[in-house]
Parts: C-alpha cells; structure tokens; sequence
C-alpha cells in the first residue's frame, strides 16, 4: 500500500454493524418517526435528531466546479523510467524505478456535474501526484492548445460555450448562437476550433485519449539550467474516438458511458496506463521558431520538437467515495515541485491566479488542502491559522515568523536542501495591456493541422461543423464562422456554406503554409488492439457453442456481454442484457449468433446490425439473419463470418470503407 493509500485509510469509516448514532455520538433509537405530540400531531423543535439529520441533509450540496463540473477520478502510481536530473531536479522524476502515487481526474468542460459523458467537448486530464517535495499537480486537456490566448478573456470564452443565460440552453453543447459569435468575433481561436471539431473531441474512453498540458513550463536542474517544456501523457492503448451519431445516442442510452469504463475496467483489472512525456526548448532557442513558443494556441509539432518519455502512470484503484475524493480534490497549476517552473504565457500567469481563488468559494475556505484527499503525503508545517473547518490543532504559542520563542521555526530551507526557488528570469519592460505581435498569426497552425488529417478526419470535420455551425440560429453568424473558415481552407468553407446556407466565402486564399504535422492525426498514427474493448454476442436457445465464443474472445482480453430477446439462461450463461436494456452503441463490436423467430425480437436484432454498421464497428454472423430493411452489405470491410475473423477486425477498430453505412 503507497504512502498515500496509508494516509486514506485513517480518514476512511466503515459504518457497517455498527449502531446508528447522531453527530456527537448519541445512540439513535429510533429513526423513522419524527417528534410529535400524537401520533397525528405536529411535530416539536424538541426533536434534535430529526434536525440533526434534516440541517445536514439541506446542506449536503456544495457549488459545481465553473467548468470541469462533470468528472470521475481514480488513483494511481506513476513509475519514472529513467534519471532525468539532466532536465529537471523535480525528485519524483530522478531515478529509474520510482514509484510516487498518484489520482487524477478525468472530466468535460462545459456541462453541468449531471450531463452526458460522450458530448462534443475537451475533456480534463489532472493528475495529483503526492511527492516527496509536496503534491505536483499537472491540470491538462486532451487537445494541446486552448481557445484564447490571455487568460483575461477565459470568463468570456467561458459564458459564450455554457447554456445561454436567458433560458439555460442547451446543455453540455458548443453547438449554439453564442459560442460561434464568441469564435467568429475571437480568431485566436481558430486552431483549437479545428481540434473541437475533430474526432479528439468525442473520444472511446479516458483510457484512450492523450493529455496535454497545453501551457509552456519551464524544467530547471540543480545546477540551475532551464528548458522550456510542455507536457504530454499518450496511453498506451492509442488514442480512440466515437462517430458523431454513436456519441449522441449514447449520451441517452447511457450517460454514464466513461465514468462507467474507467471504473469497470479498473474493477476488473485492466489498469489504464499513459506514459509521461515532454517536449524541451533550451532557453537559448525561445526564438527560433516561426510561432512563439509562450503562445497557447500554438503546438510544438512533435516532428520538430521530439517527446522524451520520462514514466508511466498506472490507473489501479477506484475511489470509495466519490464526494470525499472525486469531488473534492482540487487541482492547482501552483502546486509545483522544486525543477518545475512557470513560463510568461499569459494563460498560464492567469490559471495561476483562478485554481487557488476557485476552490475557496467551492470548497467553502481556506482549508481546502486539510481534507483527506489534497493533503501532501510529506509533512507540512507554516504560520497559517484558523479558518473555517479547521482541523488541524497547532500547538504552542508562535504563529508568525520571526520569532525566538521556537529558535526562529518553522523556518525556510536553502534551495540546495529543498527549499523551492523561482527560476531567476531577467524581465525588463514597459507596464501594457497589451498582446505581443508573435502571438497575432492564428490561422497558421490551424491549417496545418486541418493539412495533416486523412480524408476521414477531414470529412468528420465537416459533418462537425455543419452540424455545430448549422444549429446556430442566426444567419450573420454563420456567415461570419465561414469567412472566419476561409482563411483556414477556402474549400472547407465553401463546402460549410453550403451546407449552412449561407453565401461562399468572400476570402478566396487560405493563410499560406504547406506545412503539416503528422503526429496530430488519429488515423495516421493507429494503434491495433482488442484490449479491453467490449463485445455484444447476441444469443438464444439456438446459439451453439456459447463457452467456446466466450472463450476465444475473452483470450483476446476482450470484454464479452451475452445479450438476448429476454433476461434467460443460454448453456448455463445467464444473459447480461437484453437487447432492450442495451444498446449496439455501448459495444466496440456485435456478434450475430441467433436469429429469433418472432418478428418483432428480428426487427430488434436489425436495429443492433444496422447500427453497428452504420457506425462501422465489425460485425460477425455466425448465422444468417435475414438482412430485409437494413442496408447493410455482407461483402464489406469488417463484415465477417467467423469469430477468429471478427477478433481481426475488432484489432483495426472501425471500418471506414463502407459505402452504405450513414454514420
Ligand atoms: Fe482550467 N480551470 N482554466 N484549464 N481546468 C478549472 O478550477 C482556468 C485551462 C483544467 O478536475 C477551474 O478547480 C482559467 C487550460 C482542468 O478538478 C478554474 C483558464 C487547461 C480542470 C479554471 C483555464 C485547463 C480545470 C474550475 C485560462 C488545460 C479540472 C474548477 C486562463 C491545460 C480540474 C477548478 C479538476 C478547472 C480556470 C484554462 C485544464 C476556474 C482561468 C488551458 C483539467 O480555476
């Protein structure tokens, strides 16, 4: 158990066979009756335990993070790989083989704690990890580059992507009037739009997705050298996406669709695993690239800035009380350890402000870092004092510094023995509200990614936008977001114009670049696997061989659910779902083994076949059910016969070449 499991465990209470009691350890004797004179008579202030329990009970809600309110959390171990002392003097990154527990957060942005899992929208990825030095929090997205550039303009960008304030709709969408105003009349935001449009944005899992720290830091060694640095985690089951449609039935067929994953998956073992890597810039380099490397809404393309892979985060253990943890954890781009650093990105000098403020008013004070799950694992000791919620009990008489009551401590230490020190960055300048010219190019980097995607990629992008740009209701705003796409690539603009009904674009020539990073496209860069991912074999009384199917997948680590026309037994295999109380949009892929002979269990069973072809999930007969009103074709990609073929197709993932299918 890791020094951070240990500290859990003295906070943890299980109140099973034990007496109920009240608040100050009274024995209740009683607790379904409220104090009243009669039985059919009202009831009396006396009543303490019935007020008790009510005035807790109305208290029990505190308010949502302001964005990032909809997440699930699970704990961890990170594992350096290798000494990267050269780079960093950060302790939990010194030696091969060390081991510093961890707990991250995985999350939406812009619904409410209640919305769906599998919206269009950036997902969070913070980590907490509970050094030696004190905890290191790492608060990173899974797209590398943010909407705005100064961080003056987040509550803007913020009010434009939530509910609009007249009516508070709609929900957990960017597909609405006031957030592509916000991206026509904001242009800086151009490269992050073409990462939201893109299949990034509605990803399988959280196990499947990169994160990114998107701010430049800075690395310094003990020998007091700096690199800038921008951090990388990649999972090593490769990054997987959804298709549109699937995301959006999902999202009612099961809200719960990634918190569910990671949790199952954790219970049963398949630990998700993301390796840490980083990008470094020598000081002396700031200046040799053709973006400014303190400018958020630019990458580092990895072809000319290498990731060196430092470790590797392990996911291992579920929460045991998702307020006590998931939602009280609080994350801070301040909690750095001594080797980590700040850049003068202008976003990164805000959030540095916004984490600590956030969570005094979330967290009801200043004492937010006492509760169990942000405590430091190393000892902590300062002149703060009171507050509300206090817990700790500091004694003695000396809360100030300097003092010789207590020989002058707790005093601060000498950065050779741990003691942080600020990385001694000469600046010189003239006090402005104002943003540097380096920062002013913002269409560049948008075309080059929109250059490196496949044909696939590019044609998600535009179902996207011609979805998202045609929910907005006014016609000025459409037109606007297609000149605004113009500048990015002329013929996606035109194709969105039409789409949106608006006039082409007036901009007939495209930011010029021919530049292209390859390492931004999911499909340029597949992983093949079946690790984890979850087949529907569809069975009934007819089904021959059940255990061997079962068998061959689960040998493939594949996760196997049996669904039939009702809840029954089939050669011993208790059915896991029906196939009304599941869907073929829950499932990696479907295994066709029955047929049902009433009408209505068949037209049901072509729901769950046209569905996965349509979202071009490999499909398996091992039957022939009679395909009438689908328009599914049996001759194409990833439409197959036996089971050791439909686990080949399950490695590739989806099968794009489909003509029929309307995914
Ligand atoms: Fe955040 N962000 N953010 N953000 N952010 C919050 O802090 C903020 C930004 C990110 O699971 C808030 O505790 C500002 C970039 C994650 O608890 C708040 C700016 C990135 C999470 C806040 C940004 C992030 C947050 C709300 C622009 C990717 C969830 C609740 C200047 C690198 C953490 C909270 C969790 C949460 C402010 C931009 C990531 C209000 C001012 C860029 C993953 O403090």
């Amino acid at each position: 158990m890791n020094k951070k499991q240990q500290q859990l465990d003295h906070f943890k209470s299980d109140d099973s066979n034990r007496p109920l009691t009240t608040n100050q350890g009274l024995k209740v004797s009683e607790d379904e009756h409220s104090l009243k004179i009669g039985s059919r008579g009202p009831t009396i202030m006396e009543d303490f335990h019935f007020r008790e329990k009510m005035t807790h009970f109305d208290h029990e809600r505190i308010p949502e993070r302001v964005v990032h309110a909809r997440g699930t959390a699970a704990h961890g171990v990170f594992e350096c790989y290798e000494d990267a002392s050269d780079i960093t003097k950060a302790n939990f990154l010194s030696e091969k083989g060390k081991q510093t527990p961890v707990f991250v957060r995985f999350s939406t942005v812009a619904g409410s704690r209640g919305s769906a899992d599998t919206v269009r929208d950036v997902r969070g990825f913070a980590t907490k990890f509970y050094t030696e030095e004190g905890n290191y929090d790492l608060v990173a997205n899974n797209m590398p580059v943010f909407f705005v550039q100064d961080a003056i303009k987040f509550p803007d960008f913020v009010h434009a992507v939530k509910p609009e304030p007249h009516n508070e709709i709609p929900q957990a969408q960017s597909a609405h009037d006031t957030f592509w105003d916000f991206i026509a009349n904001n242009q800086e935001s151009a490269h992050m739009v073409m990462w939201h449009l893109s299949d990034r944005a509605i990803p399988r899992s959280y196990r499947t997705m990169e994160g990114f720290g998107v701010n430049t830091y800075r690395f310094v060694n003990a020998a007091g050298q700096a690199h800038f640095v921008k951090f990388h985690w990649k999972p090593k089951l490769g990054v997987q996406s959804l298709v549109w449609d699937e995301a959006q039935k999902i999202a009612g067929k099961d809200p719960d669709f990634h918190r569910r994953d990671l949790y199952d998956n954790i219970e049963q073992g398949n630990f998700p695993e993301y390796e840490l890597g980083v990008q470094l810039i020598a000081q002396e380099d700031e200046f040799n690239f053709d973006f400014d490397i303190l400018d958020p809404t630019k990458i580092w393309p990895e072809e000319e800035v290498p990731v060196r892979i430092l470790g590797k985060m392990t996911l291992n253990q579920n929460v045991d009380n998702f307020f006590a943890e998931t939602e009280q954890v609080a994350f801070h781009v301040g909690h750095v350890v001594p080797g980590i650093d700040f850049s003068n990105d202008p976003l990164l000098q805000g959030r540095l402000f916004s984490y600590t403020d956030t969570q005094l008013i979330r967290l009801g004070g200043p004492n937010f870092h006492e509760l169990p799950i942000n405590r430091p694992v190393c000892p902590f000791h300062n002149n703060q004092r009171d507050g509300y919620g206090r817990q700790t009990i500091n004694v003695g008489p000396v809360s100030y510094h300097k003092n010789s009551i207590q020989q002058n401590t707790p005093g601060p230490v000498s950065p050779s023995d741990g003691g942080y020190e600020h990385y001694q960055e000469k600046v010189d300048g003239v006090k402005v509200r104002a943003r540097s010219q380096s920062f002013m190019d913002h269409f560049t980097q948008a075309r080059m990614f929109w250059l490196s995607m496949t044909d696939i990629e590019k044609e998600h992008i535009v179902k996207a936008a011609s979805f998202e740009v045609g929910k907005v209701a006014r016609r000025n705003i459409r037109q606007q977001v297609v000149e605004m796409f113009a500048n990015i690539d002329v013929e996606l603009a035109a194709q969105l114009a039409l789409n949106v009904g608006v006039e082409p674009p007036k901009t007939i020539q495209a930011v010029e670049t021919n530049k292209i990073s390859p390492a931004v496209s999911l499909f340029a860069n597949p992983v093949f696997t079946t690790e984890s991912k979850k087949v529907a074999i569809i069975v009934d009384e007819t089904t021959e061989n059940v255990s061997k199917i079962v068998e061959t997948l689960k040998n493939q680590k594949i996760a196997v659910e049996l669904i039939s026309d009702r809840q029954q037994i089939i050669q011993h295999f208790e059915v896991d779902h029906t196939m009304d109380t599941a869907s073929p949009v829950l499932y990696d892929g479907i295994i066709v083994a029955a047929k049902f002979g009433d009408p209505k269990s068949s037209s049901k069973l072509n729901h769950y076949i046209q569905e996965t072809y349509n979202h071009y999930k490999p499909l398996a007969f091992l039957v022939a059910p009679d395909l009438i009103g689908t328009n599914v074709n049996k001759g194409d990609e990833g439409v197959v016969q036996t089971v050791e073929s439909f686990i080949e197709a399950l490695r590739i993932g989806r099968h794009w070449n489909r003509p029929n299918a309307i995914g």
